[in-house]
């Protein structure tokens, strides 16, 4: 059985990721690492194989994979778009010297690499509606140039030295099970939280700013998808766009008033976050992830929020 190793396990996309992993492919398979001690991290990680690591210690990040014979790495490990710009250095030096050290482990070790990019890695010039696989990436934020230059990297080390890289480019991933850090689509988690404990949520982003949304289930299933994946039938590799749903805060408000009649939303502007959001693309062509290893989401906005105000209601509310 594959023997996985997830960096950055801690985080919104990693703390689902690793118990999903654990199911498919056996708990003793499955290692999860991150920064943080094992006292600061919930029982879905630490009740298996946990590793505290930095993974700009190439020595130590090399030793966790030789020591379990790791056949995949995901490597989750990345500063958000948000946070990125108040650290752009910081942002830099942890996304891309994260992932250069896990490629040139990659190089000696003959891992799969799974590294997301990111709706982020679209700039202003990018065609807003249905933008195209190949198209034009001028990202104005430090956490879209990373994701653009992880993806040159990821295909180079692909071409240059062999290293089965791939990569989706992932929406805004909204979840129930840990809250994200410092993203720009973070609105769309918060406001089910609001929802729920208040009945009411006040916006930073503005109405009518549209951005693609997908629900975690998606997320892994598109990770471990291209993982998964025949690569004979790859035309592209690193990068693929996954989409599922795209919405503005209208949109989602309107979904949970379906839910809670009484919700209701006003805005107070985040020109930092607004700015990033109005660079990004309104919804993604994920056409090639459809051809080429048969993505296919399962959850649309509605029922997304109805999965989502169920299992919150439950942990926020003991219902
Ligand atoms: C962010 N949630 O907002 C992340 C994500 C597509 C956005 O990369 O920065």
């Amino acid at each position: 059985m594959k023997k996985i190793l997830v960096v950055g396990a801690s985080g919104q996309i990693g703390s689902e990721l690793v118990p999903e992993l654990r199911r498919i492919y056996g708990e003793s398979n499955v290692v999860a690492a991150d920064l943080k001690d094992p006292s600061q991290l919930a029982p879905t990680l630490v009740n298996g194989i946990y590793e505290q690591a930095d993974i700009l210690d190439t020595e130590r990040v090399a030793g966790i994979i030789k020591k379990y014979n790791i056949d995949a790495v995901y490597n989750l490990v990345a500063l958000l778009s948000s946070v990125g710009e108040q650290k752009p250095q910081l942002s830099w030096k942890i996304n891309l010297g994260g992932l250069m050290n896990l490629l040139e482990i990659g190089r000696e070790l003959h891992f799969q690499l799974f590294t997301p990019s990111s709706i982020g890695s679209f700039g202003p010039a990018t065609p807003k509606d249905n933008t195209p696989q190949d198209t034009i990436q001028r990202p104005t934020s430090m956490y879209g140039v990373t994701k653009v230059a992880g993806e040159l990297l990821c295909d180079y080390y692909y071409k240059k030295y062999g290293v089965d890289t791939r990569g989706v480019r992932f929406p805004g991933i909204i979840s129930n099970v840990t809250l994200p850090g410092g993203g720009t689509t973070d609105y769309a988690v918060d406001i089910y939280y609001e929802a729920i404990k208040k009945h009411h949520y006040t916006c930073y982003i503005k109405a009518g700013t549209y951005m693609d949304m997908m629900y975690m289930p998606d997320c892994l299933k598109a990770a471990i998808g291209v993982m998964e994946a025949d690569s004979s039938r790859f035309i592209h590799r690193n990068c693929f766009n996954v989409a599922s749903m795209s919405f503005e805060p209208e949109q989602i408000a309107a979904a949970i008033k379906k839910v809670i009649p009484d919700f209701t939303m006003d805005y107070d502007i985040d020109p930092v976050r607004q700015g990033i959001a109005e660079s990004w693309p309104n919804k993604m062509d994920d056409s090639c992830a459809r051809a080429e290893w048969d993505w296919a989401p399962s959850y649309d906005l509605d029922t997304m929020t109805e999965d989502m105000i169920k299992v919150l209601s439950k942990r926020l509310l003991n219902k």
